[in-house]
């Protein structure tokens, strides 16, 4: 969308009466927020009009031309922190641009959210909840306070506590009700809860107990926890039920399932408490359940979901890695978080990637970006960020209530390399839309096997360079390709990418790329003036569906007022059920 362009919000004019269901069901603010000293249009500072005169230069900007023209461009736009070699010269832009960039981070009053973050401020508006993801990670008997309490003592209790139990378990101690040491460990939840759980267990599994099987249920799709037990033994399983509020559809039908699964072999309700825990921050919707607090991880609103993988939310993450590689990223998680804190902007690593970021969103208009781990342990990456950036920035209203009249977060997507080359690469390589790309690559294997890190590592800089540099028409007849094939051999590169080289895949190094991208997200969300700690986007679907579960379930006919295309899919669902219309 052309900055300046407002938009009207559709579902603040037509569905009223769901809006308001979902604030009272909710964390929300009681009354309209005080707008904080770092809300502002984006498009209103100088930074970003002379940005947009810069960019109609840039339109002309060809990277074979800015490398010719400065011998020293592949080392002068890197930045190199923690293990990390963030290479941004393959973007389309130039020093000038980086100036421009710093200087809108500066208008934009990022320093200043940012230390209001740190310090504990409820910068969640809406929901009137600090931020403090920071504090999950921050080292023992340090002190970081919400409304007057210290949380780091808190935080690390309850790592204590998880460090306790995860080492029960590892040393197969921790016995099911009928004497079996548990061994099979699934993990119930969903979205926050799920992702970097998921991705975290799969990026650690080097470092994780081989004999425990992991399983991880999300799904209210049945299908899903089909699959992740009907292979395990009930005596020798634990459930995770990870909800931070413990009323999300899909975990609790999940939960309850596991439940009815688990008894069926058990038969003894008391079987539940060696059978289940609980990661939430209700404890009466736990005991409800049935699980005893005593088995229950809590955790505090100050923690979003998807930035909840750090806290006891990481439980199963810890019973496969062990307290000590948790802790190990715990503490790269806070390297990353300092590095952010107290680095000046032009060498913070999280900052560039952001700033380059808005610069090809903004002023380049790319609508996507494509998450291209080079190593595939990190094959649940990118569908992680995924939620990280969309969840955070897929915003259309400013702080202040008002539309943004300037485009948010991309979409991001990906898959680890080299298999999205013999997929995907095409559209990025030739296709219509340039496709902005982060490629990641651990340089040292944790398995040296032959050649394939080389060859690994040959492929992740020959695509950064292919996509740069491209192929022009007469290099392709030098080739002597025939004339009428040669324009689809031309590759027009030109194409943006980031290149990240870190030292070698370890809890460490995770939690700092982790947390390298928990801060671009920060900072984007700065820029564009928007909550990224929020997600009221994924609330009406919620609503409409528990409308629609009795509409497709109830033996007798239900009286349909949806829009014809609904009640028609309603109508065939019932009829392929059995069910009256
Ligand atoms: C994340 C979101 C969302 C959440 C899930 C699960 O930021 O809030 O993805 O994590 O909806 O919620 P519960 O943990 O409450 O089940």
């Amino acid at each position: 969308m052309p900055a300046g362009k407002t938009r009207t919000n559709p579902i603040a004019t037509t569905r009223k009466s769901a809006s308001a269901k979902v604030a009272k069901a909710s964390g929300v603010a009681s009354t309209a927020p005080k707008i904080p000293a770092w809300n502002g249009s984006p498009i209103k500072t100088k930074a970003w009009k002379a940005l947009d005169q810069h960019a109609k230069a840039a339109r002309k900007f060809e990277l074979r031309a800015l490398f010719a023209k400065d011998a020293r461009r592949g080392t002068k736009l890197t930045a190199e922190a923690l293990g990390i070699r963030l290479d941004y010269s393959k973007n389309v832009l130039d020093s000038a641009t980086m100036k421009l960039l710093f200087a809108l981070a500066k208008e934009r009053n990022v320093v200043a959210k940012r230390a209001a973050m740190f310090k504990g401020e409820k910068i969640n508006m809406m929901e009137e909840r600090a931020v403090l993801h920071v504090a999950l990670r921050a080292p023992r008997g340090s002190v970081i306070k919400v409304d007057g309490k210290d949380v780091v003592a808190d935080v690390h209790a309850v790592l204590d506590r998880m460090g306790a139990f995860a080492k029960q378990i590892r040393a197969r101690k921790w016995l099911g009700f009928t004497g079996k040491p548990i061994k099979n460990i699934v993990n119930i939840g969903i979205g926050g809860s799920d992702l970097g759980p998921v991705m975290a267990y799969e990026a650690l599994k080097s470092f994780s107990d081989r004999a425990l099987t992991m399983r991880f249920v999300s799904n209210v799709d049945g299908n899903d926890f089909y699959e992740a037990t009907q292979d395990l033994n009930p005596e020798e399983t634990l459930f995770v039920v990870s909800s931070k509020t413990f009323t999300t559809l899909e975990t609790m039908t999940n939960a309850k399932t596991a439940r009815d699964w688990s008894l069926a072999t058990l038969k003894d309700p008391k079987s539940v408490a060696r059978h289940f825990v609980a990661v939430s921050t209700n404890a009466e919707k736990v005991t409800e359940f049935g699980i005893d607090t005593a088995n229950m991880f809590g955790f505090w609103d100050w923690v979003g979901g998807r930035y909840s993988m750090d806290s006891a939310i990481g439980l199963s993450t810890m019973i496969a890695v062990g307290p000590q590689h948790f802790a190990e990223m715990l503490a790269g998680f806070h390297d990353m978080d300092e590095h952010f804190r107290t680095t000046p902007q032009e060498h913070n690593l999280p900052m560039i990637l952001a700033l380059v970021g808005i610069w090809n969103r903004n002023f380049r208009e790319h609508a996507t970006v494509a998450v291209l781990p080079y190593c595939h342990y990190l094959h649940r990456f990118s569908a992680y960020l995924q939620q990280l950036e969309m969840e955070s920035n897929g915003k259309q209203t400013q702080l202040d209530g008002n539309p943004v009249a300037w485009d948010t977060c991309p979409a991001i997507w990906g898959e680890p390399g080299t298999n999205g080359q013999h997929a995907f690469y095409q559209m990025i390589h030739q296709g219509t839309s340039p496709v902005p790309c982060d490629f990641i690559l651990f340089e040292k294997p944790l398995h040296d096997l032959g050649a394939h890190q080389d060859m690994l590592t040959a492929n992740v800089l020959a695509q950064t360079e292919a996509l740069a540099f491209g192929k022009t028409r007469s290099e392709v007849l030098a080739e002597g390709v025939p004339s009428w094939l040669a324009p689809h051999k031309t590759f027009p590169g030109n194409r943006p990418t980031n290149l990240m080289l870190c030292a070698a895949l370890s809890p460490r190094a995770l939690g700092r790329l982790i947390a390298l991208y928990e801060h671009k997200v920060f900072v984007q969300g700065a820029i564009w003036n928007v909550n990224s700690f929020d997600q009221w986007g994924v609330e009406l679907g919620k609503v409409l569906a528990n409308r629609i579960i009795p509409e497709v379930s109830a033996t007798a006919a239900p009286k349909l007022a949806h829009d014809s295309s609904t009640n028609a899919a309603i109508g065939h669902y019932r009829k392929s059920r059995g069910r009256a219309n």
